[in-house]
This record gives structure tokens, C-alpha cells and sequence, in this order.
């Protein structure tokens, strides 16, 4: 096969895609060229942790968002990969909520088994994505950082699994121009014990919201303040917090919200949210949605609609993660293998589309959201060999979630789930979640 693929980002979704066409090779396909253009110095994308902000020592754009202490905001049972088990990776049960390292590990445990790597080319940020009509090739402009020399290649396809979590949506505020004090966004975000003794701010209420304030009470804030647009998040929350109407301004360190009350406050944080942002896609290729559960212009909520030979992957709000990554990279990867056959026209494309959104848009809470994309990664992966497994469990597993956050927002994190995969049930953590202040893999693992 001649054909050449671009991945773009080595992050999860990235890397389904890789491991994607690795499985149909190892069961004797004949596969395309596969190249994955990640700008960072290692795999793992949001997963991979960096101290840095900001720049990075390139002048890049610092993809991480992820903060030190960050254990999984959801169950592990309901992000599991169906072709390599977490009970394989560790060799053992491990509790339902894994700090970050040990995700890391999880996620490049398997992708080290399928011997991926060399497919990739790291420190290679993608500047540039065209499409010419009359080649019907892609050309890819990369930037070769260590080089500092910039290359273009011709691709049959390409597949975007750049994220997107790492380009701040950052809202003004009257006021912020004189605060005696930090604001940040979620994504410059790094130690909660900067926040020691101080009262903090937040804007937002969605899961950087709830987790940011839960990890700055965890390691010693004074005081949290949520501020909401919309409503409250609602979790019994211990006593040095509270859940204000929308900030109006800020004088000195006073914050005043809507409701005419105010708050002295030492740092505000941002968490309000990220953009879809792609400024290396030409025009008529970027993606442009909400982040919202069916994305925009997505057939499939993965073929470019004004272009089916471009895939975007992970580009919806997410409950589901990793296993409908791989569902959506399976699928993609049998489109391209020619085994999935998409309609040729374009307002059949987008009327699926729109089924999807309508469907969306019918939804009446989160139960209902959960099951809408467990229903959607069933959907892919019923139509390709991604190995089958119990969607309905892991549904049940994100209610329990639901459940246990509701009754205690600072306990939730002790509980375990039962496993779609392999059934068995989780144990619990060695050490309550406030308690573990280290949130090391080697701390973790001990039994
Ligand atoms: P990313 O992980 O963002 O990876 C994208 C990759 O693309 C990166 O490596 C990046 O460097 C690379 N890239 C970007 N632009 C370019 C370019 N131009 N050229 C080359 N490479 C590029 N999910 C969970 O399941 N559980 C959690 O607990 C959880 N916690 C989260 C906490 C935070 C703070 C955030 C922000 C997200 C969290 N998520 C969580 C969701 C997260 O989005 C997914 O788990 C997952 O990381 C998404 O994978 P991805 O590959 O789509 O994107
Ligand atoms: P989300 O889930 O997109 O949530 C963004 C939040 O920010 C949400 O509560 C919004 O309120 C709020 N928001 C957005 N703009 C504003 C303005 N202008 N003013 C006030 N509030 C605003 O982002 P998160 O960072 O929490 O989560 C993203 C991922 O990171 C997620 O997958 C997690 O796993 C970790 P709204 O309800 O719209 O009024």
C-alpha cells in the first residue's frame, strides 16, 4: 500500500490511531505509511507532565494543562482500553482513581508493547495543513524544533488529534487590570500548595472548577469562593467554601458578584473552559465547534464533513475517553484500509450530523449524556474489531461516580467500580483520597 497518513499529536487519541493500525498490521493487513507529528518531547499528550507555562524553551505554546496531585476526575473502569486491561499493565487490581503518573504509565504501557514509537516524530509542532483538489493530496508543513527547519510532505490522509484542552478561553473582568493579586487560567495551573493559606477566587464551575478548589482545599487554601454564570455546582462543600452568583468586578482584592454580596480574595483562577483551536489548519479544513458531545461537522463525530478524507479525533466534550478514542481511531483506520464505506454525499454527511446534534440537544441530564456517548462508542466499535465489551457497565460505573460525588465531593475518590473488561471489582485505595498527599505511581501501587 503507497497510501501516506499524518497523525497529528501523540496524546491519546493520537496514539489509538497508531495502535489502530499497528493491531490491523499485526493480524496481517498491509497498512498506509503512518507519520505522527507530535510537537512535544514525549508521548502522552495532556498526560505527560510539565512544570512549564506559558512558552516553552522553543517559544511553543505549552500544551499541558495538567497540575501536580491531579488524580482521575472520573473512574478508571469507565476509560479502560478494551485491547489491554489495567490489570494486565500493573499486574494487579489497582483502585478506581489513579493519579496522573499512573495513567501515564497505563497509556504508554500499551503503546511501548505495540512498538509505535518510531512512527513518531517528536518536537515536530505541524504549522501548516492545505488540501489541493486536483492532487487531492494533503501537504503537512512541519517544523523540525531541534533542527529549527521547517519541511512539507504529501499525505493521502490526515488525522487531527491535537486536543483540545490547552487554549485557554479567558474571559475579562472589570477590574483585573488593579487586582492586588495572581489571576491565571486552569491551564497555567500547576501546585495547589501556592495557594496555602490564601483565599481563592474561582470562575466556572465544571470539572477544572470543582477538582482546582478541591486540590487547593486538599492542600491548605484558606478559603474557595466558586463563582457561577449559569448555576451552582451544588456538592456539599466543606465549610470554608461557598458558590456565589457571577463576579461583576474586582477593586483591590474585594470581588463583587451579582447578587451584591463580596469576598476578599488573594488569587482568582479561571476555570472557564478551552477553545477548539487549530491555527494550523487551513481555512476550509479547521474544525469549528462547541464543546459539546456531538461535534460540529463531524459525520461519525470524526470525518471532516467538507472534506472526508480529513478525520478530527476526541473532539467532543468528554464522559468517555480513552476507549472512544480507539473506537474512533478504529474506525477512521478502516476507512482508510477501505473496509468502512462512508456516503459520497455531502448532505448525507451532515444529516448525520445533525441526527446527532438533535439527539444531543433531546438529552435531559447527565445520566442521559453518559449514555448517549456509550451508545456512540458501542456505535463505532460494532462496525470494526476493536475487541467488544460491556458498554453498559461502564455506564453503571459513571453513575456510581455521579452518585458518590453527590453524596461527598471530598470521599468520592475512595470508592471502586467494577470493571467492564474483566469484571472484577476494584479495591479500595490504600489511603483516603484528602489524605494521600503524595500522588506518586510508586505510592499508588503500594498495597
Ligand atoms: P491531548 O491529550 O491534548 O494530546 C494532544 C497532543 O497533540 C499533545 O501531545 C500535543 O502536544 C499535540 N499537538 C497539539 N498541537 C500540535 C501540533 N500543531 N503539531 C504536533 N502536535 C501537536 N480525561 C480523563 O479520562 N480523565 C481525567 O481525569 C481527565 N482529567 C483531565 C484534566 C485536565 C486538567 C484536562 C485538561 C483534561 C482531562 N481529561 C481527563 C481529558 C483529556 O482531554 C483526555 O484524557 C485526553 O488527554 C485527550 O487526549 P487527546 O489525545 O485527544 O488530546
Ligand atoms: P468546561 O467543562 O468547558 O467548563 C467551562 C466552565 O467555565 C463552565 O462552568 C462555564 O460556565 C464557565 N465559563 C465559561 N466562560 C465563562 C465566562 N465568560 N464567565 C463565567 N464562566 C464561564 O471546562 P473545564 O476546564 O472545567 O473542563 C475541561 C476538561 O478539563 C474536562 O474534560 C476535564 O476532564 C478537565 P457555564 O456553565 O457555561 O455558564
Amino acid at each position: 500500500m503507497s497510501k501516506r497518513v499524518a497523525v497529528i499529536g501523540a496524546g491519546p487519541s493520537g496514539l489509538a490511531q497508531l495502535r489502530a493500525f499497528q493491531s490491523a498490521k499485526e493480524k496481517g493487513a498491509e497498512i498506509p505509511e503512518v507519520v505522527c507529528f507530535e510537537k512535544q518531547e514525549d508521548w502522552g499528550g495532556l498526560w505527560r507532565y510539565t512544570w512549564r507555562t506559558g512558552l516553552d524553551e522553543f517559544g511553543e505554546p505549552v500544551h499541558g494543562s495538567m497540575y501536580r496531585y491531579l488524580w482521575s476526575n472520573g473512574p478508571k473502569e469507565g476509560l479502560e482500553f478494551a485491547d489491554y486491561y489495567f490489570e494486565d499493565h500493573f499486574g494487579k487490581p489497582i483502585a478506581s482513581y489513579p493519579p496522573r503518573a499512573v495513567l501515564f504509565d497505563y497509556i504508554e504501557g500499551r503503546v511501548k508493547k505495540a512498538g509505535v514509537r518510531p512512527w513518531i516524530r517528536f518536537r515536530s509542532p505541524v504549522r501548516h495543513v492545505t488540501h489541493d483538489d486536483a492532487s487531492g493530496m494533503f501537504t503537512v508543513t512541519v517544523h523540525d524544533l531541534e533542527k529549527d527547519h521547517e519541511y512539507s510532505e504529501d499525505f493521502d490522509h490526515v488525522v487531527v488529534a491535537s486536543g483540545h484542552f490547552s487554549t485557554p478561553n479567558v474571559p475579562h473582568f472589570d477590574g483585573f487590570e488593579s487586582f492586588n493579586g495572581r489571576v491565571l487560567h486552569a491551564h497555567d495551573f500547576r501546585d495547589a500548595m501556592e495557594f496555602k493559606d490564601k483565599d481563592i477566587l474561582i470562575i466556572g464551575t465544571s470539572y477544572s472548577a470543582e477538582d482546582i478548589g478541591s486540590q487547593c482545599w486538599k492542600y491548605g487554601c484558606k478559603s474557595v469562593t466558586v463563582s457561577h454564570r449559569t448555576a451552582p455546582m451544588g456538592y456539599k462543600w466543606p465549610d470554608n467554601w461557598k458558590e456565589v452568583p457571577l463576579l461583576q468586578k474586582v477593586e483591590k482584592n474585594t470581588a463583587y458578584f451579582k447578587d451584591g454580596t463580596t469576598a476578599e480574595v488573594d488569587a482568582i483562577i479561571l476555570c472557564t473552559g478551552y477553545l477548539h483551536h487549530f491555527p494550523f489548519m487551513e481555512e476550509s479544513l479547521k474544525l469549528r465547534t462547541a464543546n459539546r458531545l456531538a461535534a460540529a461537522n463531524l459525520y461519525k463525530g470524526v470525518v471532516f464533513c467538507d472534506n472526508p478524507k480529513l478525520f478530527y479525533l476526541g473532539m467532543q466534550d468528554q464522559w468517555y475517553t480513552f476507549n472512544m478514542f480507539d473506537a474512533q481511531a478504529w474506525y477512521v483506520r478502516d476507512i482508510i484500509l477501505g473496509r468502512i464505506d462512508i456516503p459520497a454525499d455531502k448532505a448525507a454527511l451532515l444529516a448525520d450530523v445533525k441526527a446527532r446534534e438533535d439527539a444531543e440537544d433531546a438529552l435531559e441530564d447527565d445520566y442521559g449524556c453518559i449514555r448517549y456517548q456509550g451508545a456512540y462508542t458501542q456505535e463505532l466499535i460494532d462496525e470494526t474489531d476493536y475487541p467488544s465489551f460491556d458498554i453498559e457497565a461502564a455506564n453503571q460505573a459513571f453513575f456510581e461516580w455521579k452518585k458518590h460525588k453527590k453524596e461527598n465531593i471530598m470521599t468520592f475518590r475512595n470508592h471502586g467500580y467494577t470493571s467492564p473488561m474483566t469484571g472484577n471489582k476494584a479495591p479500595p485505595h490504600h489511603t483516603p483520597w484528602k489524605d494521600a498527599l503524595d500522588d506518586s505511581l510508586e505510592s499508588y501501587l503500594q498495597t
